[in-house]
């Protein structure tokens, strides 16, 4: 009888011992699982936002640019080359808009690494690029004519510098937030590009399929602004939740 008993009592007390292996590797699994789903957030905290800048109806004839003044600018060019502003893609996009969110929570520090405008073919290359207040800009010229490099710019300093051929590129930042700073070549009045000077990394310049990108946006309501040179400015709404990727498209017409 008391052997009996003495059995029953191991045998629960492994019942209660195997119970307790089990509930602990449940609960373990369970840790682990909600490790991982905090390091997904982690990496999930922030969101996207992307689309399309369109244009709805007719394009517009763009002027043709007379580079005559300058032999070697139009030795460069064997084709007619039309003014970039006014440009509609083939798929009724925009190229060129430059698309940016001014008012984004934070301090956000402009990065060392410099953004280049090229001067190629008497040509600005790009025709519009963002960077942030404070980061460099690195200026080049591939012509074997002198350019004169000057940014109009409204909340910076004007600033206007000749470019020799064969010399070193020149460097310039601007400080503060410019929506936008258009540069113009003093010899060469045709040529012209457009650049939009942020206080943050939020922004993106549409190419020839009119599409953009904004990652890495922290949670919450944004005014999207999308500049054109021709078509004129547009403003919307969007909310970015985490992890995921808000559409924001914009159409422009003739004004
Ligand atoms: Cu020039």
């Amino acid at each position: 009888m008391v052997m009996k008993r003495s059995g029953l009592l191991v045998f629960a007390a492994l019942c209660i011992a195997l119970l307790s292996v089990g509930v602990f590797g449940l609960s373990s699994k369970a840790a682990r699982a909600s490790w991982h789903g905090r390091a997904r957030a982690a990496s999930q905290n922030t969101g996207t936002i992307s689309g399309k800048v369109l244009f709805s109806g007719t394009a517009l004839k763009r002027a043709a640019l007379d580079m005559r003044s300058d032999p070697v600018c139009a030795g460069q060019h064997s084709e007619t080359v039309l003014a970039e502003d006014g440009e509609v893609n083939d798929n009724g996009t925009l190229p060129n808009a430059f698309v940016y969110i001014a008012e984004v929570p934070g301090k956000y520090k402009a990065p060392s690494t410099p953004v280049t405008l090229d001067q190629t073919g008497c040509m600005y290359v790009p025709h519009v690029l963002g960077i942030m207040a404070g980061q460099p800009l690195r200026i080049v010229s591939h012509d074997a004519t002198t350019h004169n490099v000057h940014f109009m710019s409204k909340n910076n300093r004007q600033w206007n510098q000749s470019q020799q051929p064969g010399t070193p590129a020149m460097t310039h930042r601007f400080f503060h937030p410019d929506i936008m700073v258009r540069a113009h070549c003093n010899d060469h009045p045709w040529m012209s590009a457009y650049i939009g000077v942020t206080s943050n990394p939020f922004y993106a310049v549409t190419g020839d399929d009119g599409t953009f990108t904004i990652k890495g946006l922290p949670p919450g309501e944004y005014t999207v602004t999308t500049w054109t040179a021709t078509f004129g400015t547009q403003e919307q709404k969007v909310t970015v939740s985490a992890g995921e990727t808000a559409e924001a498209n914009f159409t422009f017409t003739h004004q």
